[in-house]
């Protein structure tokens, strides 16, 4: 399947976490490719993949990282794609200073920054999905089904006591 969404991480070690965009892409049928792509250790890397990201025909990039998580940022500076940015649970600060780190983007360069950990990669995938639904309307009714499907779950199992 075509990749249209690049699924980033500064490290193997956020691939716990960043797996959950990709199982939402995989569930919504939309293709997508993974790269460990490290804004520090990998800075040239960085710069090529941002800069040919859109004419190899991505449309999104999820990008993930823990810390002091530069990648989105640097990312997004790189390329016109709208850049999805997961926080990473990090050792020292739980990921509040990767929250940080991406969300408090100056004016003038746009990441749109997720919830810490599973649920930001999780919803970066669902989010990823709903861009490309704008113009794909088979991914938009995956979507919709996916929503029609987790409300009908909840509302089968009203009582929190039963199996
Ligand atoms: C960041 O540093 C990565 O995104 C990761 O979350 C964090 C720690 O990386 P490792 O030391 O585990 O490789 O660049």
């Amino acid at each position: 399947m075509q990749a249209r969404v690049g699924v980033i991480m500064g490290s193997t070690s956020d691939w716990p976490i960043m797996e959950h965009a990709v199982h939402m892409l995989e569930r919504l049928g939309v293709g997508c490719e993974t790269r460990i792509v490290s804004a520090h250790r990998t800075p040239e890397l960085l710069f090529d993949y941002a800069g040919r990201a859109a004419e190899r025909g991505l449309e999104v990039i999820i990008a993930g990282a823990g810390g002091a998580a530069h990648l989105p940022g640097m990312v997004a500076s790189r390329t016109p794609l709208p850049v999805l940015g997961v926080p990473v649970e990090s050792k020292a600060l739980n990921g509040l200073d990767s929250l940080l780190s991406i969300v408090q983007m100056p004016g003038g360069v746009a990441v749109g920054t997720l919830a810490i950990g599973k649920a930001g990669a999780t919803n970066a995938g669902l989010l990823a999905a709903q861009i490309i639904g704008n113009h794909d309307s088979a991914v938009r009714e995956a979507v919709e089904h996916f929503r029609t499907e987790q409300t009908r779950q909840v509302l089968e199992q009203p009582d929190p006591r039963d199996p």
